[in-house]
């Protein structure tokens, strides 16, 4: 445990957000308290976070997630031998970077999950990457290690080639096995987090206005803006007028991780609440202001300049030979929209430019229809589903709506549609061949000639390349097929047939005529 000698003079973490905008009355006495560590739980896709916090708060996210896959930020505290700690989940698929960075931005300590039967994957490195850049103290669960076959060692040689050297090897970093499907391990985690967290010293002065960061936010049908606010300073009340940097309100309801309704929260506590005028984005930080009004005024002096830092109005370079994809995305969460955003920059833009023409929080409602209807774009959902006045009105004008559940398949879809817009591809394909056994008559660019199918078959309206050995003459069009004097669609190998070719190219008894046929091919981006 020598490294948490070391680590207890770094720094003494107060919260990490700016202190700048905390108005405090100036004869008002800081009132310092201890507060709970608030821990980021962060890895690659499918190594097992939820399954740890799951089973660490004993209920089943997991299970209803679509895909099998966490899309937005959860946040939950536990109590282990009388000690608050605060989870924050994270998903580790690849489209979510913000998130897992931000994530580690409101956390004081993180648990980095390695599943040991598949070691360090590529999300393993980012989040290496992220907690060494933000010096976040964190802890190795070398996670499914009720697997068969598993090599401990092996994944620690991993980890130390990516410069996480553990404890035992005189390295900073403890590991710990873990099983989210026995439970071994997990309370040897939790200690551990809590040793780390007692070095941290983490305090809060619950003498300021309360203030914090959101962490999650969506549109709720039936409540209105919903948020879930990470509280870092003072304490909230279910009353409080509270601004965020793009909206404001007064908290209508507020509730605990499980929806308990809730009087007040203390620092480092998720809470659930609603209230905004407007859905504040995730990564906000808000406040706690005296009044509505004020937190009215601060959430639109704040929001005039997010917006303008945040929105250089989106001006495309499209040149002349450029389509241009209109797209308007509605989804469940800010989380997933940021997701899906950074994902469909990765399709290439050369030929057809996506213009994300609007891209919000909330059901898709008739005014996205009639803006996708004006502006001739599609619509795509993402956990969320048209209204029926939505589904009807887009029925009436044509509007195409596409609703997904998972990430990669909106942004496939996306893709696709994008790939219809290019003109088709002609390919050609050889349908047969024929040797020329007599030439008749020519006028002009048509000539009679007749021969034997040699290979395929003749087709008629199908092209023709002439060659003479080896040289190629150049083409033209069978525009009439006749057998035995009677006219045929196609002539098969080995039979006789006489046609009428038009084309440049002069025919002679001997040459060989390829057949081929054009097709269009659709093309993919
Ligand atoms: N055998 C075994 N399976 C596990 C363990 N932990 C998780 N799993 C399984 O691994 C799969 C992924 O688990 P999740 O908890 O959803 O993984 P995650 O890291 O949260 O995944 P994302 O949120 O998508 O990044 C599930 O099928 C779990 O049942 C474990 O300790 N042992
Ligand atoms: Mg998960």
């Amino acid at each position: 445990m020598g490294f948490l000698l070391e680590i207890r003079h770094l720094r003494v973490r107060c919260g990490k957000l700016n202190q700048s905008h905390m108005a405090k009355a100036s004869n008002q006495q800081s009132i310092l308290q201890s507060r709970p560590p608030v821990v980021v739980v962060l890895g690659h896709v499918d190594h097992g976070k939820t399954s740890i916090l799951d089973f660490i708060k004993k209920t089943k996210v997991a299970e209803k997630e679509s895909g099998g896959i966490t899309q937005h930020i959860g946040a939950y505290q536990i109590e282990h031998i009388g000690k608050l700690i605060t989870f924050v989940d994270t998903p580790g698929h690849e489209a979510f970077s913000a998130m897992r960075s931000r994530g580690a931005k409101v956390a004081d300590l993180a648990v980095l999950v390695v599943a040991a039967d598949e070691g360090v994957k590529p999300q393993t490195k980012e989040v290496i990457n992220l907690v060494t850049h933000q010096s976040l103290p964190f802890v190795v669960a070398l996670n499914k290690a009720d697997k068969p076959g598993i090599i401990v060692e092996k994944i620690k040689k991993q980890l130390a080639d990516n410069g996480v050297l553990a404890e035992s090897s005189g390295g900073k970093v403890p590991m710990i096995s873990t099983s989210a499907k026995t439970g071994a391990g997990i309370d040897e985690l939790l200690e551990m987090i809590l040793l780390l967290a007692e070095m941290e010293e983490l305090k809060a002065d619950i003498s300021l206005p309360a203030s914090g960061v959101v962490i999650e936010s969506f549109l709720d049908s039936k409540r209105g803006p919903t948020a879930t606010l990470l509280v870092r300073q003072g304490v909230l009340f279910s009353k409080d007028a509270i601004a965020a940097e793009s909206t404001s309100g007064s908290i209508k309801t507020m509730e605990d991780f499980v929806g308990r309704p809730i009087e007040k929260a203390e620092p480092s506590m998720p809470v659930r609440v609603t209230g905004f005028f407007g859905v504040p984005p995730v990564g906000e930080e808000w406040q706690v202001m005296e009044n509505p009004e004020a937190a009215k005024a601060r959430a639109s002096q704040k929001g005039e300049i997010e917006k303008k830092k945040r929105e250089p109005a989106q001006i495309l370079d499209i040149k002349p030979e450029q389509k241009v994809f209109n797209l308007i995305l509605k989804a469940d969460v800010f989380g997933s929209l940021e997701a899906l955003r950074q994902t469909l920059e990765t399709i290439p833009q050369e030929e057809v430019v996506l213009r994300v023409i609007l891209a919000e929080v909330g059901e898709i409602g008739e005014a996205d229809v009639k803006l996708a209807d004006s502006a001739k774009a599609k619509i795509f959902g993402f956990r969320v589903s048209p209204t029926q006045i939505a589904s009807n009105v887009a029925q009436r004008q044509g509007v195409r709506i596409f609703s997904f559940d998972v990430i990669y398949e909106l942004v496939k879809a996306v893709r696709e549609q994008m790939a219809l817009m290019l003109e088709p591809e002609m390919v050609c394909q050889e349908i047969g061949q024929l040797r020329i056994l007599a030439t008749f008559k020519r006028d002009g660019l048509r000539q009679i000639v007749g021969g034997r199918v040699t290979k395929g078959k003749a087709e008629r309206g199908s092209f023709a390349e002439v060659s003479r050995g080896e040289e190629k003459l150049g083409r033209g069009k069978i525009t009439q097929l006749q057998a035995n004097k009677i006219d045929v669609d196609s002539c098969q190998k080995d039979k006789e047939c006489g046609m009428l070719f038009e084309g440049e190219p002069i025919i002679e008894k001997g040459d060989t005529l390829v057949f081929f046929r054009e097709e269009k091919k659709r093309r993919e981006l």
